[in-house]
């Protein structure tokens, strides 16, 4: 089926000022750091009022999320149009073409890969840290110490690499610096006993300026 995006002609935004707002369905979990990824993209961006949130057992193997994402995972967004879009940067950047403001995925050269290389390496950081939950729930016969251990040296790489670029990161909010505030909250939601401040003062600060924006306030997993 052809994508269709959504409607941003002029009626569409008479329909929205009469209160008859466009919903998008979100297949959302409340602990995701991903989906918690794409629910702050939609506060700073003036969207989330146009979400409607589906909560979705990814791990329970539900067959309405496997018929819109075949990898079964959430956030998958449905669009107005019924088109399923993932994975949460796919569903950030459809978002972006949303709404009038201020761009968050900068639009070309430098500036836009320094964000997108920011957002790959938080979203691996996640990745290996959403890895190693998984691991831990299942028997305890079937865990590997070594993947684990593997996962752990992931998330510390990361972290590092994080506080080696902190400096350089600026004022100016854009998907890369969203997705970082989101799996340091994840880090903090799931790892508290790991302390990740601890080897990584200049991060710890940096998280600071972004901790309390309305938008992370709004999103808090749990
Ligand atoms: N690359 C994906 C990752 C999404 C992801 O890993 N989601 C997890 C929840 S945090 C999930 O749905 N897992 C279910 C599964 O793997 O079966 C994204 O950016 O959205």
């Amino acid at each position: 089926m052809p994508f269709r995006p959504l409607l941003k002609s002029a009626a569409a935004k008479i329909i929205f000022s009469f209160g008859d707002a466009i919903k998008m369905k979100l297949r959302y979990s409340p602990t995701s750091p991903f989906v918690r990824k794409v629910m702050v993209f939609a506060h700073e961006t003036g969207l989330a009022d146009q979400i409607e949130i589906i909560p979705t057992d990814a791990r329970a193997g539900s067959s309405e999320l496997s018929r819109e994402n075949p990898l079964g995972k959430v956030p998958t967004l449905v669009t107005d149009g019924g088109e399923a879009l993932f994975d949460s940067r796919v569903i950030c950047e459809y978002l972006d073409g949303l709404h009038d403001g201020r761009k968050l995925f900068p639009a070309v050269g430098g500036e836009r890969f320094q964000a997108l290389r920011l957002q790959a390496l938080a979203d691996g950081i996640m990745d290996a840290a959403v890895l190693r939950i998984y691991e831990n729930v299942r028997p305890e016969n079937e865990r590997s110490p070594g993947w684990l251990v593997k996962q752990k040296k992931k998330v510390d790489g990361g972290l590092d690499a994080l506080e080696e670029e902190v400096d350089g990161f600026g004022d100016v909010l854009n998907i890369g610096l969203l997705a970082v505030g989101c799996v340091l909250g994840y880090l903090d939601f799931r790892f508290a006993d790991d302390n990740w401040r601890a080897g990584h003062p200049a991060l710890a600060d940096w998280f600071e300026t972004i901790i309390d924006r309305p938008s992370m306030s709004a999103t808090l997993p749990g």
